[in-house]
């Protein structure tokens, strides 16, 4: 046995295979519901830099909405496939969780154990040795086995670069794209070119990864294999057992591969069920990870007036006749009409307010950038009363209210099992309430809302992804548990697309 492939070297190597490709596949089903790049956060019409998509986008906004620009991937290419951004997230996060796990264990024991420097350059000849290896490869030749001891120099500087400088930039700009970072350190986000030039940056070294995996893989069956394949399979540096290895080297890529696949299927065979264990491992996690930055920090200051988007997508139009005859009449009478319900079924007083009374509040007003989770972003600035103000209005909170739900005139744009569309609905818990930049609004850039973003009024949860922030709201209510209402996940967007409660991150 050779002590430099040791066990936990190759079970870890075999492991970032499998997670990698778990990591890879969920990230295409979310770059597939909405298949464009930007380095603008405004995401402009026609200002991609790539597109995944033939369709042209309209100039005209709220005409057409981030759901409509959604492409189907088949489940061999993407987890789980057919449209099902929720569950890939889902399988994002624990993805990512494990992959992050095993690399720190990987990267711990490397250097604990000294094999770093096999890994490592530590002396410029790296340079011009590498140099040589590529140009014998360039020449379809081999550079001999005495160049790998056991990495050659061209090996080290893709293995460093992959693992200390690709991984790293892929951590920190997924980071940047989680509303509890974005809404807690946007200069953070900023650096890093905000949502759009983190999510950019992101793709870029996900295709160098790709890349550096399809050429990773050749190499050791084109160069060599004869003692690459029982180095990685058995740990001994010995030809005689190359059949061997060669035979269990490709079964565990088959296994690996057709495990990759069976998750899709398996999630797709029952959806909810699959969204009620990925949360239940993935939101302790979160806790951990995230949960020691409450408070967010207030009057944020990082987003000025020359951050405001020209262009501010949309995700469901305005209500049509057969969703709220209600809600058009109030519109065709300049909102006078209008009445948001505040109250619930736990408490006996209710009322209802006119957009005056709204106003009245103390009125809250900032700059943030929206995020959608199906990627894109738009920076506003928003003004509207906090929610928290609005059911203080009510007297206080009744004992057993855990939660808030926020009904909106307009109808869900699709249920997950195709039944009649019902209003759409988010619940937030005391904890968001309570945030800063949780605001029913009634105005963006110092206009009244636009109908596309749900005029009159609409709800801002800055913490989290766009999803919460209800539109063309009709009524707010003190719940106990969510679990009654719709199909019990806690909104529109957990119902239908299978989204987390939790819309932080
Ligand atoms: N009533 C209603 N509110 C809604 C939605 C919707 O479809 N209907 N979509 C949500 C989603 S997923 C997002 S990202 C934001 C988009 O807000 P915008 O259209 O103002 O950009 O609205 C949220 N509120
Ligand atoms: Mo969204």
């Amino acid at each position: 046995m050779d002590p430099d492939f040791p066990l936990w070297l190759r079970a870890m190597h075999l492991m970032n295979f499998v997670l990698i490709g778990i990591l890879l596949r969920s990230g295409w089903e979310m770059l597939s519901s909405l298949p464009r790049l930007w380095w603008r956060n405004d995401c402009a019409p026609g200002t991609e830099w790539l597109r995944f998509t033939k369709r042209k986008l309209p100039k005209e906004e709220g005409v057409y909405t981030s759901l409509m620009d959604e492409r189907s991937l088949s489940p061999l290419i993407s987890l789980p496939g057919k449209k099902n951004i929720g569950l890939g997230r889902h399988w994002h996060g624990l993805g990512t969780t494990l992959w992050l796990i095993n690399g720190l264990a990987y990267v711990i024991l490397l250097f604990a154990t000294g094999l770093w420097r096999r890994i490592i350059p530590t002396s410029w000849d790296v340079f011009p040795q590498a140099w040589e290896s590529l140009t014998i490869y360039l020449g379809f030749g081999k550079p001999s086995i005495e160049h790998f001891q056991p990495y050659d120099a061209l090996q080290m500087l893709g293995y460093t670069t992959i693992i200390f400088v690709v991984a790293p930039l892929m951590i920190l700009t997924g980071l940047a794209m989680a509303p509890a970072i974005r809404s807690r350190f946007p200069r953070y986000v900023k650096m890093l070119g905000g949502h759009q030039g983190a999510r950019s940056i992101h793709f870029i070294c996900m295709v160098i990864m790709t890349l550096f995996i399809i050429m990773h893989v050749s190499l050791v069956f084109l160069v060599h294999a004869e003692h690459n394949l029982p180095k990685m399979m058995f740990g001994s540096d010995d030809p005689a057992r190359y059949a061997q290895a060669f035979t269990v080297a490709v079964a565990m890529i088959i296994a690996v591969i057709a495990f990759w696949i069976a998750l899709s299927y398996i999630s797709l065979a029952d959806r909810p069920r699959m969204q009620r264990f990925l949360v239940a491992v993935t939101e302790p996690v979160r806790r951990v990870a995230f949960g020691w930055m409450k408070p967010r920090n207030r009057n944020q200051t990082a987003y000025t007036e020359k951050d405001i988007s020209e262009f501010h997508w949309t995700n469901g139009l305005p209500p049509t006749a057969d969703e709220s005859v209600e809600w058009l009449e109030m519109r065709d009478n300049d909102w006078a009409d209008w009445r948001l319900h505040v109250g619930g079924d736990m408490i006996d007083s209710s009322l209802e307010l006119t957009l005056d009374d709204v106003k009245a509040l103390p009125a809250h007003d900032y700059i943030a950038t929206h995020t959608c989770m199906q990627g894109w972003s738009a920076t506003s600035r928003w003004t509207g009363a906090r929610l928290e103000d609005i059911l203080a209005l009510l007297g206080p909170r009744p004992a057993t209210a855990k939660y808030v739900m926020i009904t909106s005139h307009g109808l869900a744009q699709e249920m997950i099992d195709h039944r009649p569309r019902e209003p759409f609905y988010a619940v937030i818990d005391l904890e968001t309430l309570h945030e800063d930049d949780t605001v029913l609004t009634y105005s963006r850039n110092g206009q009244p809302l636009e109908s596309h973003l749900g005029a009159p009024a609409r709800l801002r949860v800055e913490s989290n992804h766009g999803y919460k922030m209800v539109k063309w709201v009709k009524s707010i209510e003190w719940i106990e548990d969510y679990s009654v209402y719709g199909d019990g996940r806690g909104g529109t967007r957990e119902d239908s697309a299978l989204q987390a409660f939790n819309g932080r991150i």
